[in-house]
């Protein structure tokens, strides 16, 4: 059986958002992942998110490559536009989707496998050429679909299933983000829907290439005692530098903020995000001072998670080609074929 369909009976006092859409309708089938592996929490946010922030799910392009991760989105967002690609080509799929296409929402699911190894050059060109989208890398530390091999997130020293250790060096996924140019970058743990859907819809609203890597513990092969991607393990080496919230223009949401240690930043669409600072001394503006703090925190054996760069002007890739507003399939004629006139301009300037 490949999928599984849900009953189509909810109960009908269910909280429907302004567009009359329940939960429900934000949901895929049911999973057929491992029962309590991460990536099935991470989909549960994504659907809270868009629900949440009530995205027209025909709005939104979720696009994947290939292993357990890449297989979430039939689990979420049923009735949105969907293209399961082919293992480490999401970054380009989607790339070519977002340029034909500008008025969907791109939402990328990949794998640490899929991102970090086999698709390592995708995921730094999509990031440095900043395409509108969210890039969430499910990332449990091992290629779970093929039984359990180390991944190259995996930490040096950590051990397999079967005690095997690791030997090679991690790639740091948030690094290379940052270093590449991505405006905004986060990390967070599946098993902190708190601090993740607010994450998703921050990102979800933000006009630039978004990143996030999220700890996805694989309960089957990477939730051992020696295992640095384990539940235990990062529950108890997660260093939050900030709570976020997101706020919408909708006074229901912003009635749950505290007062006190607050940051607000203003985003191009007017929508703001807030955050609760841990260490007064972060910065989400300072891509340089975010290196280094996550540098040395890891260094001290801590996870980093939280909002850790933001740059509150983003440019995208459309600005940057210049294309055309209007999505490729919605040009008429006069647009495609603009006439001698138009040509012999173009030829003029070129002589
Ligand atoms: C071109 C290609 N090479 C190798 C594979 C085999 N393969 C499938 S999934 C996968 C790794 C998946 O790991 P990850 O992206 O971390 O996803 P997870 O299953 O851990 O969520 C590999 C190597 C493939 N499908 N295609
Ligand atoms: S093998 Fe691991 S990653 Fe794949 S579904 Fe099972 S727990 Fe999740
Ligand atoms: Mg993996």
């Amino acid at each position: 059986m490949t999928f599984m369909a849900k009953p189509k009976l909810h109960h009908p006092d269910l909280q429907k958002n302004s567009l009359g859409y329940t939960r429900r309708d934000y949901e895929g089938t049911i999973s057929t992942l491992c029962a309590g592996c991460g990536h099935d929490s991470i989909s549960a946010a994504i659907v809270r998110a868009c629900f949440e922030l009530e995205l027209p799910p025909h709005r939104i392009a979720k696009l994947s490559g290939i292993g357990c991760s890449s297989k979430t989105p039939t689990y979420f967002l049923g009735a949105s536009h969907g293209f399961n690609s082919v293992h480490g080509r999401m970054p380009s799929v989607l790339t070519g989707a977002n340029l034909a296409n500008r008025d969907l929402i791109y939402l990328g699911v990949s794998g640490d496998g899929d991102s970090a190894s086999i698709g390592l050059g995708q995921f730094a060109h999509a990031l440095r050429r900043g395409v509108n989208m969210v890039y969430i890398v499910e990332n449990n530390g091992v290629y779970g679909l093929t039984k359990g091999q180390f991944s190259a997130t995996s930490d040096k020293g950590a051990k397999s299933k079967r005690g095997a250790p690791n030997n090679d060096e991690p790639i740091n996924l948030v690094g290379m983000a940052l270093q590449l140019g991505a405006t905004f970058v986060a990390r967070s743990f599946s098993g902190d829907k708190a601090q993740l859907v607010p994450l998703i819809e921050a990102a979800l609203k933000h006009p630039g290439a978004a990143f996030i890597d999220c700890i996805s513990p694989c309960v089957a092969f990477n939730n051992h005692e020696g295992s640095t991607k384990s539940f235990d393990y990062v529950r108890e080496h997660n260093s939050a530098v900030n709570y976020l919230d997101f706020i919408t223009t909708k006074p229901e949401i912003t009635a749950e903020y505290e007062p006190g240690t607050v940051q607000t930043i203003t985003q191009h669409d007017g929508s703001m995000l807030r955050f609760r600072k841990l260490d007064s001394d972060y910065d989400v503006n300072d891509r340089i001072a975010a290196m280094t703090y996550m540098q040395e925190r890891q260094a001290a054996g801590e996870i980093v998670t939280g909002l850790l760069f933001i740059d509150p002007n983003p440019q995208d890739l459309h600005l940057h080609l210049k294309t055309s507003a209007q999505p490729l399939n919605g040009l008429q004629e006069d647009a495609l074929v603009p006439g001698s006139a138009a040509l012999a301009k173009i030829n003029a300037g070129l002589r």
